[in-house]
């Protein structure tokens, strides 16, 4: 099998049933599979909430290691509109063109470093140092902080030996929780003294609420990003044709990055509490009882997408769901997209062919459903232009 094959691991329950229950630490999720339920249920706020218990919505949850909530993540409207007003301007930055030069500089300088290598372990050489410096510019900091984030790993709340590391996620949170003190006592430019200085509801955003952004900003985009990029370059070295398409043809990567998120879908879903019991494809959804939108899922449906389990790098009809949709849609995908287009630019236009070395697999555990998300090791030789 090759190692940019991602199968559509829900299909047979997908098209047989619609659900999927999946026990997760007693506090069981009912995953929703079809693209037409995922959607309805992302618009309903009102019937399916995101204002749980912090860290109730997320699979698997994260009750028992987080206590701080996730702004404007874990917020219901009408409070979650003022929320996401505070902080949307701020997260459409990476469209200003100075922003798009910076970071094709460091995307640049991080092709140009491996470069040399010759071989790299992709995840840990490559796409985690993109990620963490990127995430520099969407924070307004020094770029040198990216060294301690890259020291925390690509999970912030999962390590080798846990899928929710209570003392890996206090690493972040006194982090944050210094940084906010630090940026009070000198107020800088930083979405930190942002954030301090906006106003909700009439008053001044409180230090719990301005680490609830931060603690979103930080994990929501960490291993997705890092996923994602890995998952490309090993589906580049299996299409070295794609390689000379892309740069041949810049057009082409506004509609390819659509595709592969589609197609590796990093986020496998994100949960919701039922508030108004209703029936979703034969599944009777309980009050305070969870359902997941299974954006992976829903990104396969044969009823919307033409060949869902193939690659189409210029692919018309695109609505994917891998950002989610409705009220919560992504709130990091302006400078998600943004990263994912210069990293294809930059990378097509140095790297002329690579060499998969070895790959090892990450697989998610969803019970009955295997589903492979990336990779835990993907070793690869590059070769340059
Ligand atoms: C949460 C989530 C947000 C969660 C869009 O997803 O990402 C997960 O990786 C985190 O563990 O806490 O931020």
């Amino acid at each position: 099998m090759s190692a940019s094959n991602f199968s559509d691991a829900f299909k047979d329950t997908r098209e047989a049933k619609g659900t999927c229950p999946f026990n997760d630490q007693n506090d069981p999720v009912t995953m929703l599979l079809r693209f037409k339920d995922v959607r309805k249920t992302a618009h309903n706020t009102k019937g399916f909430s995101s204002a749980a218990k912090p860290g109730r919505i997320v699979v698997p949850s994260e009750v028992n290691i987080r206590d701080t909530r996730q702004i404007p993540f874990e917020v219901d409207p009408p409070e979650h509109t003022e929320y996401r007003a505070l902080v949307e301007n701020w997260f459409k930055r990476p469209l200003d063109p100075d922003y798009e030069n910076k970071l094709t500089r460091i995307v640049e300088a991080e092709i140009e470093r491996v470069l040399q290598k010759g071989s790299i372990e992709v995840i840990s050489e490559l796409s985690l140092p993109i990620q963490s410096k990127a995430l520099t510019l969407l924070l307004n900091i020094p770029l040198s902080e990216a060294e301690t984030w890259i020291s925390w790993g690509t999970h912030v709340f999962r390590s080798e030996e846990s899928d929710l590391d209570a003392d890996k996620a206090s690493i972040l949170y006194d982090y944050i929780d210094a940084e906010i003190d630090k940026v009070i006592a000198a107020p800088n430019d930083s979405l930190y003294s942002v954030l301090l200085n906006s106003e909700y509801q009439g008053r001044k955003m409180t230090k719990e609420e301005v680490k609830g952004v931060l603690i979103l900003t930080f994990a929501g985009g960490r291993d997705t990003v890092i996923n994602y990029l890995t998952n490309t370059i090993s589906y580049l070295a299996e299409h070295p044709v794609a390689i000379k398409k892309l740069n041949d043809n810049p057009a082409l990567v506004n509609t390819a990055i659509e595709e592969f998120v589609r197609y590796f879908s990093p986020l496998t879903h994100m949960g919701r509490v039922v508030k108004e019991e209703q029936e979703i494809s034969g599944h009777v959804a309980k009050e305070d009882t969870r359902v997941s939108l299974c954006w992976a899922s829903a990104n396969r449906d044969e009823s919307v997408f033409e060949n869902p389990n193939e690659i189409i790098l210029d692919r018309k009809m695109n609505p994917h769901v891998a950002f989610g949709f409705g009220a919560h849609k992504c709130l990091g995908a302006t400078h998600a997209r943004q990263l994912m287009k210069v990293f294809l630019r930059v990378f097509t236009e140095k790297v002329s062919t690579i060499e998969i070395i070895n790959a090892v697999e990450n697989i998610e555990d969803w019970g009955v459903h295997k589903r492979k998300v990336g990779f835990d090791k993907l070793t690869i030789k590059l070769n340059a232009k």
